[in-house]
């Protein structure tokens, strides 16, 4: 069969969705170098929808393409992605059950960004789960961006969030063991769960993405990280693509990481290239001490390609794409 009919039986059979599903790295590669402008057109929808998340989070990511794959858009998709994490007691990284700081407060970041480049967050939140949709609501419902601590909390009961104690057992047993010696060294950040960043593209092509974390365990009262400032912890731009990160809050702030992989690929880069030379913009300051931190991007662009790269191993996405939900294991920076 000759490529264009293949495509164009692919898209209507469902056929191509097996197209680059073999792939082990982030890197989606679906090849179009014969490709006329209509297939890449074609190859471009057969990527959608399409969901990528930070690290080993199947069943956010499975929420999200549910959404998607009942005609929901991509806002919906990320948000609903993110709260089955927010509300996994389990996942210590994130809402409900997160670690605690120093004090044993559980405090919350979390961010949302649409098609349309509308942005809400909330930082520093207390006693509610769903930090995810207080900053959309905080989109939606103010003329602001950000609120933060007890106007954030108060704010989120009078749109009929529910105020509980987000400090399970285990994350106090956690903490009164880490009290014992209370080492106050948040910069090793090298788990293999953590705080859940997530791109969807939905059906029209259109791109959202949320972030929602806990932060660094243990660490100051009143901290506030990379997850809550949009263009670090989150970007999207719908005409170009978006991007998700974790890891240590710091880095990526000092570099806006996320607004820099976007911008990255606005200049033309593959979200590979691009997450690449973002780690590298990390890892290559005078006096980095990148080997003592981690952190990971995910990007998508408009044409459904993603890409993901982190500065230590261990690093992973989970990608819902054609039909398969993967967990798929970064390449990364530091391979000395
Ligand atoms: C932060 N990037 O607060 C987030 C959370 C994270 O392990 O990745 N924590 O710095």
């Amino acid at each position: 069969m000759k490529r264009r009919n293949f495509i164009k039986t692919a898209s209507i059979t469902g056929v191509g969705l097996a197209i680059g599903s073999s792939l082990i790295s982030c890197n989606d590669g679906i090849s179009k170098e014969s490709a006329n402008q209509n297939e890449d057109a074609i190859v471009d929808t057969m990527r959608r929808p399409l969901v990528v998340a930070t690290w080993h989070v199947k069943a956010a990511t499975a929420k999200a393409m549910e959404i998607l794959q009942t005609g929901g858009n991509a806002l919906d998709a990320v948000e609903h992605g993110c709260k089955v994490e927010e509300a996994n007691k389990k996942n210590q990284t994130v809402g409900n059950g997160g670690l605690p700081d120093r004090d044993g407060n559980v405090t919350l970041d979390a961010s949302i960004m649409d098609k349309y480049g509308n942005c809400g967050s909330v930082m520093y939140l207390q006693n509610i789960t769903h930090a995810v949709s207080v900053a959309r609501k905080i989109m939606e419902d103010t003329p602001h961006v950000m609120l933060a601590g007890e106007g954030a909390k108060q704010f989120a009961v009078s749109k009929g969030f529910k105020s509980e104690d987000l400090l399970t057992e285990s994350s106090k047993r956690a903490w009164e063991k880490w009290k014992i010696e209370a080492k106050y060294k948040p910069i090793i950040n090298i788990e293999n769960h953590d705080t859940i960043g997530m791109l969807a593209m939905d059906n029209n092509g259109d791109i959202s993405g949320a972030c929602t974390t806990s932060g660094l365990a243990y660490k100051l009262g009143g901290r506030v990280g990379d997850s809550a400032i949009i263009g670090s912890g989150l970007f999207i731009d719908n005409d170009i693509g978006g991007c998700v990160a974790t890891g240590l809050g710091e880095a990526i702030v000092k570099t806006v990481g996320s607004f820099l992989v976007v911008e990255l690929m606005r200049q033309g880069k593959s979200p590979q290239q691009a997450c690449e030379d973002a780690i590298k913009r990390i890892t290559n300051k005078p006096k980095s001490n990148f080997r003592d931190f981690q952190v990971g991007y995910v990007a998508m662009n408009k044409k459904g390609e993603t890409g993901c790269y982190s500065i230590q191993k261990s690093f992973s996405i989970t990608k819902f794409h054609n039909g398969t939900n993967e967990h798929i294991q970064s390449d990364y920076f530091n391979k000395s």
